[in-house]
């Protein structure tokens, strides 16, 4: 298989409004970013996902975007995005920018003009359908609650929007859009960037005559039902060929309900549509079984593993693994399958971070995840932000599914504000994020967990992803290796091989508090040990709590 950069590298997300505010605003913006990217090359992270910089209303904090070729003015401008490009190319860092397509902003000129007349040229760059016995065209629901439909009086007509209402889905079936997009892609591809991250790129094409499905327990069917339409490889073909095939880039589909069998399709090895996608299952192991995300977390070691590799075994030389815990809509992973404690946190930070990074795939590091940053401890729902979390919290409320105190309780767990609050630069002012008052509150335990701090500091979990980094680069093994599960019935201990010619790795990751016995594999039994969480060895088959080691043999 001919090696792509992408391959090898490791990718480092911003969420640009909360990463670095340079203008006293509260709010991060582009400088901030260019101002910070030494740090992001010292970790060792070659390319850069941008979450949306584009102008945006900020219904849904830049995923709304109102003018795909111009910066949300909180950002800055296109010349501090030229300069932002320009050093990190100088850094030799990738830029990759966040493409949100499948719907517009309602401010998006595009939307205006649809809007307002039947017959308007841009009418069909839209889903418009008449309502059904006085009520919406179908009973999907929208992503962040309620009906995926608005009544719009104008025309006397409703519009899709899988997301909020203000966020209304584009006609993929449109080949004038289509092209529309593809000009736009081309013109950044024009300015330099590297890639794209396609935002929820599987709902793009809708099925045939948008037929109601199955209500779940909020009366609605789930937005689900849009994913993996008729024609969305053809689209995905169809960019590829007109745009992306032209350049050399990280392309990555964020896929909601994309399935094994889309994903090898979507992110097959002949490059016939994207390097790889983000997919959900793994995302979605600990939900609860009929409220899903907003609702008691419902963890299970096995079912974790089984998911993880399913995907690392069914790709394996017929497609390409994106790995990632953490990104800006969910909430951080040492939270969710780590401790908070001040005993196990960094350790268990590590230890979630092995486990990734030794798999097959290309890792995704989200902004304050290399230093175990946590969830913030919401004490009001006065205090969110995400229109996901208030969507769904009245959602539930309404329907008397929780408490008021249940329900802060589920944005602690589980709200996507958790990865939103402000990275932690140092233990100065608003964690050196802003001289102004933040967006959204900083987590008071910045005082101790800091980049600042932890770069100051060899053993921290900075400098511990650094080295997992690093060891990507150099070992086909972790790149190529061939993947195998050990004891996958074991409740609190993930332990898989990975196999390249005549190297071998043994990953142990204790996924618990308690001291763990484990038997290991008689060829390994002599092998010297990689990386590991503790500073001494663990005594022989023991691992004690959240201990990780990786074991090499030639
Ligand atoms: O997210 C797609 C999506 O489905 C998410 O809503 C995700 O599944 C959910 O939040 C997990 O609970 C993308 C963006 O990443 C997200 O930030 C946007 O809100 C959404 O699309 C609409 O653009």
């Amino acid at each position: 298989m001919e090696e792509k950069w992408w391959q090898r590298s490791v990718v480092y997300q911003i969420y640009p409004r909360s990463f670095q505010d340079s203008d006293g605003d509260g709010i991060g913006d582009l400088t901030g970013i260019t101002d910070r990217l030494e740090y992001i090359r010292e970790l060792g992270t070659d390319t850069i996902w941008l979450s949306p910089i584009y102008k945006s209303p900020n219904d849904d904090n830049g995923y709304d975007i109102s003018d795909y070729q111009d910066i949300m003015k909180e950002f800055g401008t296109m010349a501090d995005f030229d300069r932002l490009l320009e050093k990190a190319h100088e850094l030799g860092l990738k830029i990759v920018m966040d493409l949100v397509v499948n719907h517009s902003s309602d401010e998006h000129r595009w939307f205006v003009e649809s809007r307002s007349s039947a017959d308007n040229p841009y009418r069909d760059y839209y889903i418009w359908r008449e309502g059904k016995n006085g009520a919406e065209p179908n009973n999907w629901c929208s992503c962040f609650g309620g009906s995926a439909w608005e009544f719009d009086s104008q025309t006397g007509m409703y519009y899709l929007h899988l997301f909020s209402k203000k966020q209304p889905d584009l006609n993929w079936d449109n080949p004038v859009v289509r092209d529309e997009i593809f000009r736009m892609m081309d013109w950044w591809l024009q300015k330099g960037i590297d890639g794209f991250r396609m935002d929820v790129i599987s709902l793009i094409s809708k099925p045939e005559g948008l037929p109601d499905g199955e209500p779940g327990p909020n009366g609605y069917a789930s937005f689900l039902l849009a994913a993996n339409g008729p024609h969305e490889h053809e689209y995905l073909q169809e960019m590829n060929r007109k745009v992306l095939s032209r350049y050399d880039l990280l392309t990555v589909g964020e896929c909601a309900g994309v399935t094994l069998e889309e994903a090898k399709s979507c992110a097959n090895l002949d490059g016939s549509e994207l390097s790889m996608v983000f997919q959900f299952e793994h995302m979605e192991a600990d939900f609860h079984p009929l409220l899903g995300r907003y609702a008691e977390q419902c963890k299970d070691l096995p079912k974790l593993k089984e998911i993880m590799s399913r995907w690392q075994r069914e790709l394996e030389g017929v497609a390409w693994n994106s790995l990632y815990w953490d990104n800006h809509d969910q909430p951080r992973i040492v939270s969710r399958y780590g401790s908070e404690s001040e005993e196990h946190r960094e350790r268990s930070a590590k230890m979630l971070a092995t486990c990734l990074h030794m798999m097959q795939g290309t890792p995704y590091v989200y902004q304050g995840e290399e230093l175990g940053m946590t969830n913030y401890p919401w004490t009001g729902i006065d205090q969110i932000n995400d229109i996901e979390s208030l969507g769904n919290y009245r959602d539930y409320r309404a329907r008397g599914y929780m408490t008021e105190e249940e329900g802060i309780r589920m944005m602690r767990q589980r709200s996507r504000d958790n990865a939103r609050t402000p990275m932690q630069w140092d233990a100065t002012s608003e964690a050196g994020f802003t001289t102004g008052k933040p967006w959204l509150p900083v987590n008071p335990n910045y005082v101790y967990i800091n980049a600042a701090e932890q770069l100051r500091r060899p053993d921290s979990v900075f400098h511990y992803y650094q080295k997992l980094i690093a060891l990507r680069r150099k070992m086909d093994v972790i790149v190529y290796g061939h993947y195998e599960l050990l004891e996958p019935d074991h409740p609190d201990l993930f332990i898989y091989t990975r196999s390249y010619g005549y190297e071998s790795l043994l990953v142990v990751c204790n996924f618990s508090e308690r001291e763990q016995g484990y038997k290991i594999p008689e060829k390994y039994q002599n092998a010297e040990i990689l990386i590991a969480n503790y500073p001494e060895p663990a005594p022989y088959g023991t691992l004690r709590p959240w201990e990780c080691v990786v074991y090499h043999r030639t």
